[in-house]
Formats: C-alpha cells, structure tokens, sequence
C-alpha cells in the first residue's frame, strides 16, 4: 500500500479543501484529514471519517443516497466536541478556492445514545440552524465562501439553548461553479459530533433526512453563476430558528 499512499497524497494538497480542525471555546480539536486513513490505528476525530482522499465531493446523482449525509463512506471517528449553549464552534478548513462559490449551512441532528450506535446515518433527523449564501451581484456575485476565505477559512456557528445531549453537527459548503451543467453542482458535507452540557432545554424536533434535502432539480442546485441573476434560491429544507417554548421543550 505505500506507493498507493505516494501517489494519493500529493493531491490533497491541491483540490478543495477539508474541515481540518474544530475550535470550540478556544480548545482545538482534530477534524478529519483522509490523510488519516493511513494511520494504523486511525486516530480518533471529532470529526467524521469519510472515505474523500481527493477532498472531494458529492454530486446532485447522489443527492438521495447515504453520500450525501455526512460524505461518502462517513462514519463516527470516536471523539465528540464538548460545548454548551452559546459556544462558538469554529469550522477551519485547511484552504477553499475562491472559484468555488456557493451557500454554507449547518444542520444538526440529535444522537439517542453513544455516538458509536450510529449504524446507519441516513436515520439521522436533521433541522437546519444557519445558512448563508448569496450577497450580492452576480457573473458570479459575492457568496458565504468569500466570507469563509476572508475569515482565514473559518467558519463559525453559535451552540442554540440545547438540551443537554449528543448531537451530530452537519456543516456543508455547496460549491455552484460547474452547477449550470447538469449533475455539477458539489456537496461538501462534514459532520462533527458535539456533547451539550449545561442547562439548555430545546429539543429539536421535526427534522428530516439529509437524503431529502436536495434534488437535482432544485433552482439552487442546479444554476448558472456566470449569469445575469437577481436573486438565488438557497436549497435545503427551511432555516429554524431552535426557540424556547413555554410549556413545551419542541423548537418553534
Ligand atoms: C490562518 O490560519 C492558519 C492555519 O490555522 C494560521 O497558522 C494563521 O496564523 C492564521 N492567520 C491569521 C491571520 O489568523
Ligand atoms: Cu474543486
């Protein structure tokens, strides 16, 4: 396998980009380097392994299948970010080319259990908590990543007043350079797993399937940048704002 290892790595360097590391209340955590996959043993992550040695991505074919979860191949990689209501989690990608504009958006699931019986992450329950997208202008405007490249390549997200708990953080940049094409547009999910502490009381609820987000078809999947456009669709189901509820520990 070494001369596999020499002729893969080179390129990691190169293409998109990964969530190398998660800073949560000023403590840095490992995120995932398929770099890592070589390792024996893989050492244990917050965030979630996946099988993307070319920092790849997922494509709209392949927008109702497991892939487009937490990326292809995802699993659990042992570790967990602990936090608590109004923690900032910073996403610190290694790098992101500008030509790869796009939304970001976080979802987040609540895990039953230790992160480990995750089995099948398709039956992961999601509700989107943040989503950024288009700015301004178009051909092709100024969008989420541009702010993601100026910000050092981070990208940071504020813990909501959750129950305490084990969730699964879904962070994702879509990248819409080629999405004019059919089948262009590229989904670059990764997931982390985050223990809430403390005394927050929402629960999430309601929330669906990452199969379901995305179709193909979506005005936000498929569109072209380099056009005279006014405005833009952010794909995805809608943004929650997760709100504590008097007599009940549902979100709004
Ligand atoms: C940007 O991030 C890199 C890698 O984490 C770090 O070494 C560098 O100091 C950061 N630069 C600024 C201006 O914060
Ligand atoms: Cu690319």
């Amino acid at each position: 396998m070494r001369s596999l290892t020499f002729t893969l790595l080179p390129a990691l360097a190169l293409a998109h980009g990964h969530v190398d590391k998660v800073i949560a209340d000023g403590v840095t955590y490992q995120g995932w380097n398929a770099a890592l996959k070589y390792q024996n043993p893989i050492p244990a992550t917050v965030g979630w392994q996946a099988d993307n040695l070319d920092n790849g991505f997922v494509t709209p074919d392949r927008f109702g299948s497991v892939d487009i979860v937490c990326h292809k191949l995802a699993k659990s990689n042992g570790a967990f970010v602990p936090v608590k209501p109004g923690s900032k989690v910073t996403f610190k990608w290694d790098t992101w080319p500008v030509s790869h504009a796009g939304p970001i958006q976080e979802y987040l699931a609540p895990v039953s259990g230790d992160f480990s019986t995750i089995t099948d992450p398709t039956y992961l329950r999601w509700t989107k908590i943040q989503s950024s997208a288009w700015k301004s202008g178009n051909n092709p405007g100024t969008w989420a990543t541009d702010d993601l490249i100026k910000n050092n390549f981070s990208w940071d997200l504020t813990i909501p007043n959750l129950a305490p708990g084990n969730y699964v953080l879904r962070h994702e940049i879509i990248a819409l350079h080629s999405a004019g094409q059919t089948n262009g547009a590229q989904a670059y999910p990764q997931c982390i797993n985050i223990q809430v502490s403390g005394s927050g009381t929402i629960k999430p609820s309601g929330g669906v399937p990452a199969t379901s987000f995305y179709k193909a078809s979506d005005p936000g999947i498929t569109f072209n940048l380099f056009s005279k456009f006014t405005g833009y669709t952010t794909p995805g189901p809608a943004l929650q704002t997760l709100k504590k509820r008097e007599h009940s520990r549902e979100f709004a």
